[in-house]
């Protein structure tokens, strides 16, 4: 009966802790829903099938109390193997608390810190109770109280986390925002990504970044949290018209669907602070012609509700062909929360600091006068992003084999767009690489290129030429204060 008690109180106090760590941390699921939507996902179809006709509307609920009957047998089984020890049932809990940190993962769910601190409270709290047990006597009464108000403010306290993590999750109603965003956003086709987009297979980066692998760079602390039904954007400053507009405003709005490659001014050569996704979005230049901008304004003053700022040319913005967008969805799914649900704006061609806010609330049109957040911390004010590229395979490590070594990479210049890559070994002469299909000069290109060479140590070279003429300079440059330069190189050793 005691260990009956201790594994349903320890995993009591793991769901509890898993709830309201999801509560604080995590912007979507609480490790237990994680848990059933995989198995709402791993469930065969005809069962589906037949859960839906015999509970109808309640499929849902009949999941979660099934999902609670398992983790309660589970959890007495717990109890029971470790009437000796405590190991054995906490290795149950353990298990159980990987399985939520592999749902959450292998779902994209948000990162796995809720599932863990689950785990880890489960197996503590398990280890304690156990202790306490063991430590005291049934037959004795005092040990009998000690047991009872351990027990007693292990489930207080599981229920208190889980009643608090409930409300953390409604109060600020992210997941469900997001899923209701998901609904009343409309469907806007976007150009299919041709088959042969990427060398992945060679070793470059798939041609578009799942939302979950997507660079993430910002100043927030705590991911600021805005549900769609409370947004609101002002756009105003040095136009006709000032337009106040919520979240459906902006969805009746014209939407555009495109990938564009994001890349960050601090992105070393070589590094990986870049990445591409299909965004969806409402055109800037529509809403600027609509507010109509008035002569004399040179920028356009983003405000996210953080506090953090960009200045972005106007210039740029009202280009007929420039594909700014406030940006709604990120991969055909409301933008993840990190990465400034509900709108934020992208400007293809421009790093994000000057141009990509986030949990945008505030645009302002106005002259260069005003300094926005980077460009007060010594940054430039305008910063086109440079072209450049970037050795993906080989990469340093244990040496390849010698022959003939497929080296592969990307390159970039957005809104220019790539015109040739070239490699070269050991200072040798430059040889040309075989581009990737061509998708759109707002993003990426994938190269890659046969290079013979023999046993011993080489040197890799790359650069790329845009489609303005323009080859990547060699001479080296650190991030501040408009993004780096320099060729990329890569030290390898053949065997
Ligand atoms: N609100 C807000 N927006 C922001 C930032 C920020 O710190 N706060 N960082 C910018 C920078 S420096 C970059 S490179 C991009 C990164 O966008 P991502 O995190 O979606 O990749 O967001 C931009 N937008
Ligand atoms: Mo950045």
């Amino acid at each position: 009966m005691r260990a009956i008690v201790i594994g349903l109180s320890a995993t009591a106090a793991a769901l509890g802790a898993g709830h309201l760590a999801a509560g604080i941390t995590d912007v979507r699921t609480s490790p237990f829903v994680a848990v059933g939507n995989s198995a709402i996902d791993l469930v065969p179809e005809p069962v589906k099938q037949f859960a839906i006709a015999a509970f109808g509307t309640a499929d849902k609920l009949a999941l979660l109390v099934g999902m609670a009957v398992v983790i309660a047998l589970l959890a007495s089984a717990a109890g029971l193997l470790s009437r000796r020890q405590w190991w054995p049932g906490a290795a149950v809990i353990a298990a159980f608390g990987l399985v939520g940190v592999g749902a959450v993962v292998v779902r994209g769910e948000g990162g796995p810190a809720a599932a863990l601190t689950a785990l880890v409270v489960g197996v503590v709290v398990f280890r304690w109770l156990h202790h306490v047990a063991t430590t005291t006597s049934p037959e004795h009464p005092t040990d009998r109280r000690r047991f009872l108000i351990t027990t007693g403010l292990v489930l207080a306290g599981a229920g208190a986390g889980g009643l608090a993590g409930g409300f953390l999750q409604r109060w600020t109603g992210l997941s469900t925002s997001r899923q209701e965003a998901a609904v009343r956003i409309p469907d806007v086709p976007s150009p299919p990504v041709p088959a042969g987009a990427d060398f992945a297979s060679s070793g470059t980066p798939t041609f578009i970044t799942a939302n979950r692998d997507f660079y993430r760079i910002d100043t927030a602390l705590v991911v600021p949290r805005v549900r769609a039904e409370d947004w609101q954007l002002r756009l105003h400053g040095m136009v006709e018209r000032e337009l106040v507009l919520g979240f459906d405003d902006l969805l009746r709005r014209r939407l555009e669907a495109r990938p564009i490659t994001l890349a960050c001014v601090s992105n070393e050569v070589g590094g990986r602070l870049i990445s591409t996704a299909t965004f969806t979005g409402v055109p800037v230049r529509d809403l600027l012609l609509e507010a109509g901008v008035r002569p004399g304004a040179q920028q356009l003053f983003t405000t996210s509700v953080d506090g953090y700022t960009a200045g972005t040319p106007l210039d740029v913005l009202l280009e007929p062909d420039r594909g700014a967008l406030l940006a709604v969805e990120m991969n055909g799914e409301p933008l993840p929360v990190e990465h400034g649900f509900p709108v934020r704006m992208v400007v293809p061609g421009l790093y994000g600091y000057v141009s990509a806010t986030k949990w945008l609330t505030d645009a302002e049109v106005t002259t260069f006068d005003r300094a926005h957040y980077w460009e007060r911390r010594g940054w430039a004010r305008q910063a086109p992003i440079k072209t450049q590229s970037r050795i993906d395979r080989p990469r340093p490590g244990p040496p390849v084999p010698a022959g003939t070594v497929t080296v592969a990479g990307i390159a970039w210049a957005q809104h220019t767009g790539i015109e040739r890559v070239e490699v070269r070994a050991d200072r040798g002469p430059w040889q040309v690489a075989e581009l990737a299909a061509d998708v759109s000069r707002d993003t990426w290109r994938m190269w890659r290129v046969a290079l013979e060479l023999p046993p011993g140590e080489h040197v890799l070279e790359c650069r790329a030429t845009d489609r303005a003429g323009r080859t990547q300079t060699p001479k080296p440059q650190g991030v501040v204060p408009d993004g780096a330069t320099g060729w990329h190189s890569v030290r390898i050793v053949c065997r």
